[in-house]
Formats: structure tokens, C-alpha cells, sequence
């Protein structure tokens, strides 16, 4: 599973569009029965232009080539690729489920996008998938209703429920919070910049790792309960971070009692502003996954690690 590629952003690097990252996640997909594209993988909400669209089917073509016809990709859009699957889940309404099959031509861009895997099999679900009996995987973005303050969606927010339908989340989806993308759901807007200078990453970076921990694994358990999903693990993007590591506090990334596991995928983007001048240990440090073994345990893993900031970014 790998999220938030946002393939067509402006900004930092989407990397999967330059040349050593890619050879990264094909080479682990040699070792994957299925991929899962878990949200946010073309950037459709600064833009709907075709231009995301394109640059995306370039790195999808080469995913599905790789993977082949005995495969699989499995596609959940998040918030920045609603648009996939907007008017489809507008009509479902209080109809949509907690997992959907979503048809492949509910829009023209979904359209292009599972033309452009055609070398393998695709299927499209939202908001999540169960994966296994034992493991739920959705973008995350529903985790916004529990962090945003009514003014900063423009809508009126219901009050956190104790159970609630999909549709109760979806206009998180389909209003654009403000915020910045690599610390969607964290931080206020202005506490957060594109042009900070550099310097400043690690700091950034512990400060935005401080926000996820406190705020978005909380939100995203509040989510799992308040859809009624029962599940042993979590998977979910949207947040940037993969986890857990090793040095992170396991407590944090469970329910009470230790159930669910929650388990992030992290970004394949480049955002100098949080990563500059750290190294592949780094919280926010692109090509983050989460596998799942021949045992059914989900583990986080990077593939990336070992790429310097050069070699994520070089285009030849
Ligand atoms: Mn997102």
C-alpha cells in the first residue's frame, strides 16, 4: 500500500515522477501480489486540468506494466482525487458503505487512470476496502471532520457522533480546508509554509510529528469507531507520516487495548520544507508503505530510505 503520490501538485517533487524512486516501487512490487493505491494519488484539487491526469498515467503505465496481467491494483481515492468519484458518491448519498465498488467509468478521469493500468487488473473502492478479514485500509481525509474548526470548511460541521454513516464524512472530501498539503489536517494554515527557509526542517518537522501524534491518530481512531469498523489493523495515508517506526511510541498507534493497529503509509512527495537536510530516517522522508506478509501482519517500510535528497529528485 502507498498513498499521497499527488501526481500533478505544484510545489515540492511528486518523486515517482523521477527515475530511482520509481525503479524503488517497482522493484518491491516484484514482491507484492497487489498493490493498493490508498488515496491522493493525482493532484485533482489545485487543478482539474488534464496536465495531473497525464503525469499520472505516465507513472500508472508503469506500474501496471510491471505488475502484469496475473495482479492487481487496488484504487481508493482520498480528498485530493475526490474528484474521481464525486458525482458517483453524490448519488449514493446515504447509500455509500463503508466499502463500495466503485464502477470504472464513474468520471472521464477515473476513466483515463484505469486505462492507463490496463496491463493489469484494477478495482476501485471508496471510502475503504477490507483487504483481509482482519484489516481495513481507507485514505484517511475522514479524520478532517475531527481536527477542522467549523470556519475553516465553510460548512456546518455536525457535532461528532458516536456512530455515523460514510455520507456524514464526505463533505470533507468535496470542501477545500486551506490547509497545506503535507501537513493536511495538522496544522492551521499559517502556522506552516512553502517558503520558510530550509533551514528550519527538522523543526518543522518535529513540530508537525508532535500535531500527528496528538491530534490525527486520535481522530483517525475516532473515525474507525464511529463507522463501526472492527477490525485488528488500520491503514490509512493522508497525513504524510509513515508509522509506526521502530522509535515511536506503539501505544499511540493503537485503540484501547491495543486494537486496532493503525498503520500509515506515508507520501511519495518531496517537500523540502520538511525533510531538507535530513536523511532517510527522517518522520516525513518520501516513499513510504505499509506491507503485508505471508502472516497477515501489516508492517510499515521504507523504500526510499536509502536514496540521498539528490537521488530523489534527479531526473536522470
Ligand atoms: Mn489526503
Amino acid at each position: 500500500m502507498i498513498s499521497d503520490l499527488h501526481l500533478g501538485q505544484g510545489g515540492g517533487v511528486s518523486v515517482l515522477t523521477r527515475p530511482r524512486p520509481l525503479a524503488a516501487l517497482l522493484d518491491a512490487l516484484d514482491a507484492h501480489d497487489r498493490l493498493v493505491l490508498l488515496g491522493d494519488t493525482v493532484e485533482l484539487q489545485e487543478t482539474h486540468g488534464s496536465q495531473s491526469l497525464a503525469t499520472a498515467e505516465l507513472v500508472l503505465r508503469r506500474i501496471g506494466e510491471r505488475l502484469g496481467e496475473h495482479k492487481q491494483v487496488l484504487l481508493l481515492p482520498g480528498n485530493h482525487d475526490h474528484w474521481l468519484v464525486r458525482d458517483w458518491s453524490a448519488r449514493m448519498g446515504t447509500g455509500l458503505a463503508r466499502e463500495n465498488l466503485v464502477p470504472p467509468d464513474a468520471s472521464p478521469q477515473l476513466r483515463r487512470l484505469v486505462s492507463a493500468l490496463s496491463d493489469t487488473n484494477v478495482e476501485i473502492h471508496y471510502p475503504g476496502v477490507w483487504l483481509d478479514e482482519r484489516t481495513w485500509a481507507t485514505h484517511g481525509h475522514y479524520l478532517n471532520h475531527y481536527l477542522h474548526p467549523v470556519s475553516s470548511v465553510g460548512v456546518h460541521r455536525p457535532a461528532p457522533t458516536a456512530s455515523a454513516r460514510p455520507a456524514s464524512f464526505e463533505y470533507v472530501a468535496s470542501h477545500r480546508t486551506g490547509e497545506p498539503h503535507l501537513s493536511e489536517g495538522l496544522l492551521p494554515e499559517r502556522a506552516i509554509d512553502r517558503h520558510l527557509p530550509s533551514w528550519l526542517a527538522p523543526l518543522t518537522s518535529a513540530l508537525l510529528d508532535r500535531q500527528m501524534r496528538r491530534h490525527a491518530l486520535p481522530a483517525m481512531l475516532a473515525v474507525i469507531s464511529a463507522l463501526g469498523v472492527d477490525a485488528d489493523q488500520v491503514i490509512f495515508g493522508h497525513v504524510h507520516r509513515r508509522g509506526p517506526r521502530a522509535r515511536d511510541d506503539q501505544r499511540r498507534w493503537a485503540g484501547p487495548g491495543g486494537r486496532p493497529r493503525l498503520l500509515n503509509t506515508g507520501s511519495w512527495r518531496y517537500e523540502p520544507v520538511i525533510v531538507r537536510r535530513l536523511d532517510g530516517r527522517a518522520p516525513y522522508w518520501p516513499g513510504g508503505a505499509v506491507s503485508i506478509g505471508a502472516d497477515g501482519q501489516a508492517h510499515s517500510i521504507g523504500l526510499l530510505e536509502n536514496l540521498s535528497e539528490r537521488e530523489l529528485v534527479a531526473v536522470a
